[in-house]
């Protein structure tokens, strides 16, 4: 099925937060710091206050009188909305300009003069513990240093066990850069606060309004009910569009202060240096095996940089997120993590962008690491992958980290991979190559991804279970509205959640209307992200499609003057068993229910039911990827020449959609393993703040996607679906870096540093150290 909201979206009509016009509306522009870390001394604003279209300017200090300087982050840390005591990372938000129009608040930005007492930065993450190193977050109460947290997972001792018993240990220092989920519209916001009534309506671009509501509600002292968070059509989100940014409180602020709506919109840079990076973990991965190839033990030890504000986005058990998947697709017997989290002068962020909280991170450790032990062993990637994997037969399977996977048959998806992609040949290919001289690598990777966070007994973001509404109503012609707590960010939910409902219902999904990201118009629930909408919200819209079919087959009884026992529903309809003459269709009943005449016993009128579900468990996609790359000896460019994907999200839905998700995933990774990486130099200014130094992939850089899949269900889901959106973001970075490591197989390199760009590749060629 095409999807129901391109015809909206390829004429250039789509609603998003900068279409938003309302009448009388300001804006609003922000003063960010120039410097990575400063006392802020003064802030004269007299001049941009004088500026003839400046109708508000606005400092921390103004907002602390309000109590408002500072807010939570939705890690239980507190982030300052505008700066009072010290700037923390370069982009921080200092202070704000309401004016006329947009130009006129830009302009009197430059009017407004900061004192600043520069002190030195905490750039290198390394450095961050170090004894006498500038503390950072000095507004903490008895703050000391700038250590956030220490966490763990797994048993050191038996890992310990296994490791010193091995034949075979394999470590490797592996790097995942602060890379940034850069989508295509930036961040934004309108408020419009209505003093008559004490109401605020906020558009905003977010991939979760009713969390948001709550938090605005619990932070501002407004009432939930008084509050109305929109969330327009977005330009993508990938994990940046979770976390309440400074913008979207200021624009409350001034709409509050002016009693006019006013609108924020950031600009790019604005977004690649303030808002939420993602990854940024230092890891040192350790794998032990027994010389013919089984894997027995995993061990890892992690530093995370968090940038200046704890700003992850991550339910409030896993301060690391799912990190605890590191171990992958294997059967293993034991396994340890241990982590530890900074804080540096960094913009905030950990957001989980195109990753089910860290398990992008987690599966590049992972496969990375085998890729590092079939390197020693000299054994084939995928021979050594096939050997330990988990069989069809030990699911659900218990990880030594805890996690429970639910289903899995990995072999099939593996051989499916290497069959598309012509595996022997293109080893053979690559072996006439290499006496030639040339470069040709073949890279693997085999994930497991755990997506659709709830179950709420064990995830909650800041106290909110994670679990979702979901409402139905069929009209009495038998068109449908489905309302969901998921928003939308390009996926297409308008579609497949028609398609969903349809299936259950048997009304074609023209006639049934997704509505969501309003919250006015829509159940509470925690928003989309990590992969969640179609494993909790896609469960939700089943069943409650099946407690209206339930309903209606009560009153199909009555119209049909049968008992319940002797329907039977085809797709659309109740007939009566051996009785084909006798049926009535969805439409009808609809009718029925809403017309004159007796409904049975018991039966209130209306065609409709409302449902909170809280999935049992996670659901656990799984893909084999395979890669083929070629590097210019001259010059150290690698060019992928070919990418197998097969992608196992068990029940499909729409099949073009998950094209379409999997080509855009796998595009990020190639994004991440050669291209991008927000740096910093030794000041701590951001180095990648525009996209000309923050390169991010076009149709040039990728070849013609090979795709292909697999069918597991999920034996928990209601129609057996699994999350599939971040599947090949998370699978693509380790398959790519794998064919360009085993491309470089002949200079003896074991493993090279994403983004691996022409001049990492030319240093790992000449076994230049790798940078620090
Ligand atoms: N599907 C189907 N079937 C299956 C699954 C799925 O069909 N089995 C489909 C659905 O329905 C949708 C899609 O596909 O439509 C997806 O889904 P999912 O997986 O469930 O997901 P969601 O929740 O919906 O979404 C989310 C994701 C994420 S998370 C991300 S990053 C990204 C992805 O999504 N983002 C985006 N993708 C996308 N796309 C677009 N266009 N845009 C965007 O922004 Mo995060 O955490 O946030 O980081």
């Amino acid at each position: 099925m095409l999807r129901k909201e391109d015809p909206r979206f390829i004429r250039g009509m789509g609603r998003y937060c900068d279409d938003i016009q309302l009448p009388g509306m300001l804006h609003l522009a922000i003063l960010r710091s120039p410097v990575a870390h400063a006392r802020i001394l003064s802030i004269d604003t007299s001049a941009a206050e004088a500026h003839p279209k400046v109708k508000a300017v606005v400092t921390g200090a103004a907002l602390a009188e309000k109590g408002l300087a500072w807010m939570p982050t939705l890690s239980g840390d507190v982030q300052a909305v505008l700066a009072t005591d010290k700037v923390r990372f370069q982009g921080q938000e200092v202070a704000f300009v309401v004016a006329e129009d947009r130009y006129a608040a830009r302009d009197a930005l430059e009017l407004i003069e900061v004192e600043y007492d520069v002190l030195d930065p905490v750039v290198d993450v390394r450095r961050a513990l170090d004894p006498g190193a500038p503390v950072i977050r000095d507004d903490l109460d008895g703050k000391r240093n700038n250590h956030i947290f220490d966490w763990e997972t797994g048993d050191e001792a038996a890992t310990e066990a296994v490791f010193a018993s091995a034949d075979v240990v394999v470590s490797e220092d592996i790097v995942y850069p602060r890379v940034h989920p850069a989508p295509m519209e930036t961040c934004g916001s309108v408020a419009d606060y209505d003093r008559v009534e004490g109401r605020l309506t906020l558009w905003s671009t977010t991939q979760a309004p009713h969390a948001h509501r709550t938090l605005y509600a619990i932070v501002a002292g407004l009432p939930e009910h008084k509050i109305r968070v929109i969330s327009p059509d977005l330009g993508g989100g990938f994990g940046g569009k979770v976390p309440i940014y400074p913008g979207y409180v200021c624009s409350i602020v001034a709409s509050i202060v002016t009693g006019k709506p006013v609108k924020w919109m950031e600009d790019r840079s604005e977004n690649l240096i303030s808002t939420g990076f993602a990854r940024d973990y230092i890891m040192r991965g350790e794998i032990a095996a027994t010389r013919d190839g089984r894997i027995l033990a995993v061990r890892t030890s992690v530093l995370a940089d968090h940038g200046a504000f704890n700003g992850v986005a991550a339910p409030v058990k896993y301060p690391a997120g799912f990190f605890g998947v590191f171990t992958g697709s294997y059967d293993l017997q034991a396994a340890y993590c241990k982590m530890t989290a900074v804080y540096t002068n960094k913009a905030p962020g950990g957001v989980a962008y195109a990753c089910s909280f860290r398990i992008t991170e987690a599966v590049y450790l992972i496969e990375r690491i085998v890729d590092c032990l079939a390197y020693e062993l000299e054994m084939d990637p995928v021979e050594l992958r096939i050997k330990n994997f988990i069989q069809a037969d030990q699911f659900p399977y218990r990880t030594k980290t805890g996690w429970v996977y639910d289903s899995g048959d990995y072999e099939p998806t593996m051989r499916k991979a290497m069959e598309l992609a012509g595996y022997d040949d293109l080893r053979r290919e690559q072996a006439e190559r290499r006496a030639r001289g040339e470069l040709m690598g073949i890279g693997i990777s085999f994930f497991t991804e755990a997506v659709g966070a709830g179950p709420r007994k064990d995830m909650d973001i800041l106290g909110l279970g994670m679990a979702d509404g979901c409402e139905l109503r069929v009209h009495p012609t038998g068109k449908a509205v489905v309302r969901l707590s998921v928003q939308s960010q390009g996926q297409g939910h308008e579609t497949t959640f028609a398609q969903i409902v349809a299936e259950e219902i048997g009304i074609p999904p023209a006639d049934i209307d997704v509505v969501h990201g309003d919250t006015d118009q829509t159940p509470f629930g925690l928003g989309t992200y990590g992969s969640r909408s179609t494993p909790v919200s896609g469960a939700a819209a089943a069943l409650v499609a099946r407690k209206v079919r339930d309903k209606a087959r009560i009153i199909a009884s009555g119209m049909l003057e049968v008992s319940v026992a002797d329907l039977e529903w085809r797709k659309g309809s109740f007939h009566v068993k051996g009785d084909p003459s006798a049926s009535v269709t969805i439409q009808d009943i609809a009718m029925r229910a809403h017309g004159a005449g007796d409904l049975p016993e018991g039966v209130e009128g209306g065609l409709e039911a409302q449902i909170c579900y809280n999935p049992e468990n996670l659901t656990y996609p799984h893909g084999a990827y395979i890669c083929v790359v070629d590097i210019d000896p001259g010059t150290a460019q690698v060019k992928v020449r070919r990418f197998v994907a097969v992608d196992d999200c068990g029940t499909r839905i729409n099949p073009m959609i998950i094209e379409g998700q999997v080509h855009g995933g796998l595009t990020d990774g190639v994004g991440m393993a050669l291209m991008e990486m927000i740096a910093f130099d030794e000041d701590g200014n951001c180095l990648g703040g525009s996209l000309m130094d923050y390169l991010i992939p076009t149709s040039l850089e990728v070849p013609d996607w090979e795709t292909g899949f697999t069918v597991t269900p999920s034996p928990h889901h209601p129609i057996g679906a699994k999350g599939v959106g971040e599947s090949a973001t998370v699978g693509s970075p380790p398959a790519i870096v794998n064919a360009v490591v085993d491309a470089l197989k002949p200079f003896g390199v074991r493993h090279a540093d994403m983004p691996l760009s022409p001049s990492r590749v030319w240093d790992a060629m000449r076994g230049v150290p790798r940078p620090p």
